[in-house]
């Protein structure tokens, strides 16, 4: 009896036994798209007192020394996850009320440098011609330590302009059709997340990005779409793609330095919003779980019985319900879109009625490959999506991508846009 107890307490997962504490008092982490000036202001005094004590500079160093094992790798989220909720804290030390705001990229990807999020008086502009040099927004004139004195540094990546991200529908479909966890981090990491670095360019475009307040909102976003990925897929504990030694577990240590550490804290402590040190929500994403969730198995069916809002990636919620509508209603004359968004597939026929009118055009999809180089001018006219700007060869390279994989993923992303572009889809971004 004594020998079966052990066995079975050595079966179970060592983290099972200390499921981290519900929390007391949670934040909610809100768009910045929607803050008032005065709440821009809040945030300016709380960063302007974080970048007095050094805690810029600390995180972009500890990010610059973690990077190789950071990115394009299966730690990209939960790193990611606890550098800023630990940045967060340190606010919240300032003023209790503070919250990293999270910017809604992918709304803004059409022509990103006109972001109400990059006003003067909010994140800023693009830096100064002549340096670079950052002069305006709340860190507006700031230096950096790291990796030597500079001013902070800004620089579009296409003159006064910021090259095109990733459209929101694209990220609606990662959300519904990406099974697995590993493939939804590619689509992220290889997408949206180098697309904004790289737009922004100076040092967003380097390993010591967090320099710069954008990085912290940028990685709030990806954060709130990997929670949503989680709740949409009731796979909350699904991990999986490239580890330290191998294949990626709960169990591997979040990667650390000197300058930022978790006490040797381990994935899987990351996993639940709501739980232990991760004591904050997001404004479009569902309330926590009451109790710590207990399946730690990887789901094996999506349940799409959820609210409509994992549909897409979207926080605006209006046109989040005008997308899912309207990608319904295109599935008659493009079926193949069915597989690409699996969630609005099993929605309720009735749907396609609010949508576009329906044509017989029976268009012929799928078998046309990537036309990512017909002109995007033309598309922004016709309310067509636009084709994202590819990631940079040094890019891949500073990351050590497998610059193949990151074309063919940059390929079919192009293609669901054709496919979306060839029916009655019109987007409402
Ligand atoms: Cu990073």
């Amino acid at each position: 009896m004594r020998f079966l107890a052990a066995v079975l307490l050595l079966a179970l997962p060592a983290a099972l036994a200390q499921n981290p504490p519900k929390c007391g008092a949670m934040h909610e982490r809100r768009s910045a798209h929607s803050l008032s000036p005065a709440e821009w202001q809040r945030l300016g005094r709380v960063v302007y007192q974080l970048h007095r004590q050094g805690q810029f500079d600390r995180f972009a160093r500890a990010h610059n020394v973690v990077f190789d094992e950071v990115h394009g790798t299966a730690a990209f989220f939960p790193f990611h996850r606890r550098f800023v909720q630990e940045f967060e804290d340190l606010g919240r030390r300032i003023d209790p009320g503070f919250t990293i705001p999270y910017w809604d990229t992918p709304r803004d990807y059409r022509d990103p440098a006109s972001s109400p999020v990059l006003q003067r008086d909010k994140l800023g502009r693009d830096g100064r011609v002549s340096d670079s040099c950052v002069l305006d927004g709340v860190q507006g004139g700031w230096g950096s330590l790291f990796p030597g004195r500079h001013c902070l540094q800004r620089n579009f990546n296409d003159g006064d302009s910021i090259l095109p991200w990733v459209p929101p529908e694209m990220i609606s479909s990662y959300l519904q059709s990406d099974r697995a966890l590993g493939l939804f981090r590619e689509h992220i990491e290889y997408g949206i997340h180098g697309a904004v670095h790289l737009g922004l360019g100076g040092d967003a475009a380097t390993p010591f990005a967090p320099n710069d307040l954008f990085f912290f909102m940028h990685h709030a976003n990806i954060d709130r779409l990997w929670w949503q990925w989680q709740i949409g897929h009731r796979s909350i504990f699904d991990y999986n793609g490239p580890g330290p030694d191998g294949d990626a577990t709960l169990d591997d240590v979040i990667p650390e330095s000197r300058d930022v550490n978790f006490g040797g804290e381990r994935v899987w402590s990351t996993m639940v919003l709501g739980f232990g040190s991760m004591c904050y929500t997001y404004d479009t994403a569902p309330p926590a779980p009451n109790a710590y969730p207990g399946a730690r198995s990887r789901a094996t069916q999506n349940n799409w019985d959820m609210p409509a809002f994992v549909l897409s990636g979207a926080s605006n919620t209006t046109e989040a319900s005008l997308e899912v509508a309207r990608i319904h209603a295109a599935f008659d004359t493009a079926p193949g879109l069915k597989d690409l968004f699996p969630g609005v597939a099993a929605l309720e026929p009735a749907l396609s009625r609010d949508g576009a009118q329906l044509g017989d055009r029976g268009v012929q999809l799928g078998d046309r490959g990537a036309r990512c180089n017909s002109n995007n001018k033309d598309m922004l006219e016709a309310r067509k999506l636009v084709y994202p700007a590819p990631l940079t060869s040094a890019w891949i390279e500073m990351h050590g991508f497998d610059s193949a994989r990151v074309k063919q993923l940059y390929d079919e992303g192009c293609r669901l846009i054709d496919m979306l572009n060839n029916s009655t889809y019109e987007s409402p971004y």
